[in-house]
């Protein structure tokens, strides 16, 4: 059976595929300058990723307000099952595949499917991995992560392939909102060289020259919240080093 993909997965395809690397802005639905940073961030960004790990008020209405502001494909990134709305273009369907607890890798996503049905979100599934100082931020706490540490990037790497296996098309390296240091090289690597999935990266990315390591790594898809909320502006050299590092790595592998 041949999957098909849906328009929103397909044009990000393109996107990775033409310019080596991808750019999305998380929002917090719960941050109160929203829309500033919906509008800064608009000719900057390839998507959206609306969600937070700590209650969500008013998810319906920000994320219409941020469709409107910014035009971009907009995909929630749910932190439980109220993560989800109607305003959005496509949701990650995701498993926090190394929480302890059942509900965050099963049960959670499958309490949350009949309404991503009803409501006709695209789904792209991903499988989140949480690495590395994830314990000490809120997504480690609330999701219960038994943290991937940094210094055995291979365990990353199996379960990217293992995440491909059960036919996900996407792994989250996720250091963690705010987190310390980012995920390394080496894993972004070997996550990648394994699975052959997208991979996308994020937490604790706060300078152009850590984004384009990571790009040239190996990751298609970098992440920036924190930062994007602290400096709106930020983007503007975010999204040079991030595609330069796309097309740097398009060249290189043509080369192979
Ligand atoms: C969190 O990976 C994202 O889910 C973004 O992290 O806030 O550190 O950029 P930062």
């Amino acid at each position: 059976m041949q999957i098909k993909l849906g328009e929103i997965e397909s044009k990000l395809n393109k996107i990775i595929e033409e310019e080596g690397a991808a750019y999305f802005v998380l929002i917090d639905p719960d941050e109160k300058n929203y829309r500033e940073i919906a509008n800064h961030v608009k000719d900057y960004a390839d998507a959206i990723i609306i969600g937070g790990s700590i209650g969500i008020i008013n998810l319906d209405e920000v994320t219409k307000d941020i469709k409107e502001i910014t035009g971009l494909p907009i995909i929630l990134f749910p932190g439980n099952v109220d993560g989800v709305t109607k305003e959005a273009d496509a949701v990650f369907f995701m498993s926090l595949m190394n929480s302890k607890n059942t509900y965050w890798n099963m049960t959670a996503p499958t309490l949350g499917a009949l309404t991503i049905k009803k409501y006709g979100l695209e789904t792209l599934p991903m499988a989140y991995l949480g690495i590395e100082p994830i314990s000490r931020t809120a997504v480690g706490f609330v999701g219960e992560v038994n943290e991937i540490p940094q210094k055995k990037p291979e365990i990353a790497g199996l379960y990217s392939l293992s995440a491909s296996y059960f036919g996900m098309r996407w792994a989250y390296l996720e250091a963690g909102s705010g987190a310390e240091y980012p995920v390394s090289n080496e894993m972004v690597g070997i996550s990648k060289k394994l699975s052959g999935i997208n991979i996308i990266v994020g937490g604790g990315i706060r300078t152009p020259e850590v984004a384009y390591e990571k790009v040239m790594s190996g990751a298609d898809v970098i992440v920036t919240g924190t930062l994007t909320e602290k400096d709106p502006q930020a983007v503007v050299e975010m999204k040079k080093a991030i595609k330069k590092a796309g097309l740097d790595k398009l060249k290189m592998l043509s080369k192979k």
